[in-house]
């Protein structure tokens, strides 16, 4: 049966605008998942449900305006949810998790330091009043000793089950020394820091306290915000853990809802940056993909062009989580990565995948080895794979093509040369069997070897890895039973190749033990239908089940 959700007490006896959904019908949703945010003047609030269950049904929608009790969806409970908690976040008194106003942090005057003869004195800032938690983790401390702070710049960031909370700094000051670290956990009254006060600051403090305390009641999810600023402004002298672009942005606030936060920290873009064009300009999820776009459509020479893996990711100082060691990448590590991220960004990667029987095929290639032994060559599965595809490149053109970079044409090449992708210790590298098509399997064998051992040898040289057409990547030495390889650019087409393995397979009348070779062709799909594919991948199917055909 399906129950309704409402809004719950949010703060507000006004009217809230609807700035997100988070779910859609359909949805299977655990308690506690946000559902929908919302947004006053004050605050941004993240609705979690109160049970789990399924959505039948969404009675909101985005820039609708909201009040207590208004219906906001359907659920259907699951299973699980035999206890019935009303459409409230964590009832009246509490605040949902993301949404409770920040708490006003205490200030104690330190004993052992008080006012200097300047006027300026020394305070200790303690974990505000917390409620029923305890043990809240330090998730983030924004601050170092020697720092100095405004009013309200986030000094910490605490975590619970329930909430996530910034705490401010209550007035402007220097930091002295800071007492937290990452990991801590706190409770109401243990000291954070301790702050070197101005006499004129710690007067308008004092006047401040004992005024209103709406200046330290922002909303916490429009504070998070600040703890990305307060993130960007604390952490980069110290810590390499701040981007340069966010270092250059460090004072603009970002108003953002909570999911859009999210998706911009998982895209790794810094959303000071970020223009905003929802209400009151705030930042949409439209907005951060667009950003991105136009990022990836401005930068073709640095990402494309293999001048780095930048997409403003920021880098994170992993020492604060346990021992690390930074191993620096050899020339060839970082060209290859440049290479393959550059195909990644630039190709719309579909991998087809494909089984072919090659019991027969086995069978042959073990008698023949036996005769070739004396020469001392050794036919290897892979060997046999280079003329199957030799074969199917011809039969398909389109996958021995090259897509003019304008987008406009294909280059279709009428030399058939396979790379292959071999393992080494210092890396990947793909030496090029040149014309494939027109060697015998004696000979590919050969130059396989030769070329494998020169890779391993660090003996290949720049011609050896040019020209390629087409590549094969085997992991069937090794394992597995399917994968995706990347295309290697300008090529449009790549086959990977798994284990073998004995498969039962249906005869018509039985199963049959037959030996399987797994295939995974991934391809460019600007220039290769899906369909192409699918032929491709069946031709070499059975050109591999019978390599007679090659020889047609
Ligand atoms: N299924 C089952 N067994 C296989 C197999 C397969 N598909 N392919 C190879 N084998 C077996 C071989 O028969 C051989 O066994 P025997 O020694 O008993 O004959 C053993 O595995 C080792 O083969 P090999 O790896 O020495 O030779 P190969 O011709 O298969 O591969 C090479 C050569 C250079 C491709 C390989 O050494 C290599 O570097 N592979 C890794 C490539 C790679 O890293 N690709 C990922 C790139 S990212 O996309």
């Amino acid at each position: 049966m399906s129950e309704k959700i409402q809004v719950p007490d949010v703060g507000s006896s006004d009217p809230v605008d609807v700035i997100e959904i988070s779910v859609k019908v359909g949805d299977t949703i655990a308690a506690e998942d946000t559902i929908v945010v919302l947004e006053s003047d004050k605050a941004t609030v993240e609705v979690p449900a109160p049970k789990a269950g399924k959505v039948t049904a969404i009675n909101v929608k985005v820039g609708d305006r909201v009040k207590e009790g208004d219906d906001l969806l359907m659920v259907e409970a699951g299973d699980e949810a035999g206890d019935s908690a009303p459409a409230e976040p964590e009832g009246k008194d509490a605040t949902p998790a993301e949404s409770q106003d920040t708490p006003e942090p205490a200030v104690e005057e330190a004993p052992a330091k008080s006012a200097s003869s300047s006027g300026s004195r020394t305070e200790t800032v303690t974990v505000p009043d917390l409620g029923d938690i305890e043990g809240a983790e330090i998730i983030e401390v924004s601050v170092a000793a020697g720092d100095a702070l405004e009013a309200e710049q986030v000094i910490a960031v605490l975590e619970s089950d329930k909430a996530s909370l910034e705490i401010p700094a209550p007035q402007a000051g220097t930091v002295e020394s800071v007492t937290i670290k990452v990991g801590d956990k706190v409770s109401t009254g243990d000291a954070l820091l301790t702050l070197t006060v101005s006499g004129e600051s710690a007067e308008s403090a004092e006047q401040e306290a004992a005024g209103s305390a709406s200046a330290a009641s922002e909303p916490q999810s429009d504070a998070t915000g600040k703890q990305e600023q307060a993130q960007q402004q604390a952490e980069p002298a110290k810590k390499a853990s701040a981007t340069s672009a966010a270092a250059s942005s460090p004072s603009k606030s970002v108003h953002a809802g909570p999911a859009v936060r999210k998706l911009a920290r998982e895209m790794g873009v810094d959303l000071a940056q970020v223009p905003g064009t929802g209400p009151k300009e705030r930042i949409l999820k439209e907005d951060v993909h667009a950003w991105v776009k136009q990022r990836l459509e401005n930068q073709p020479a640095a990402s494309a062009g293999g001048g780095g893996l930048s997409l403003d990711l920021p880098e994170i100082d992993f020492s604060q989580f346990g021992d690390i060691e930074r191993e620096e990448l050899n020339k060839l590590r970082k060209v290859s990565a440049q290479n393959l991220h550059r195909s990644w960004l630039t190709i719309p990667h579909v991998t087809q995948h494909d089984n072919a029987d090659i019991t027969d095929l086995e069978a042959f290639r073990k008698q023949q080895n036996k005769a070739l032994e004396r020469e001392g060559v050794k036919l290897t599965m892979l060997a046999f794979l280079v003329a199957a595809c030799a074969k199917a490149l011809k039969a398909f053109p389109r996958f021995n093509s090259s897509l003019e970079n304008s987008g406009e044409a294909l280059i279709h090449k009428h030399y058939i040369n396979i790379g292959i992708a071999v393992d080494t210790p210092n890396g990947l590298v793909v030496p090029v069997i040149k014309d494939a098509d027109k060697k015998t399997l004696k000979e590919i064998a050969v130059e396989m070897g030769d070329l494998a051992e020169k890779a391993r040898n660090r003996k290949l040289t720049p011609a050896d890895m040019k020209g390629g057409t087409f590549s094969i990547s085997s992991l069937g030495g090794i394992g597995g039973t399917a994968f995706s390889p990347i295309v290697n650019w300008p090529e449009v087409a790549i086959l990977g190749v798994s284990r073998s393995d004995m498969q039962p397979v249906w005869d018509g009348s039985q199963f049959v033990p037959r030996l399987t070779l797994p295939l995974s062709l991934s391809y460019d799909h600007r220039v290769i239908d899906g369909a192409d594919a699918a032929r491709f991948t069946s031709y070499l199917s059975q050109l591999l089940s019978d390599m007679r055909r090659v020889l047609l």
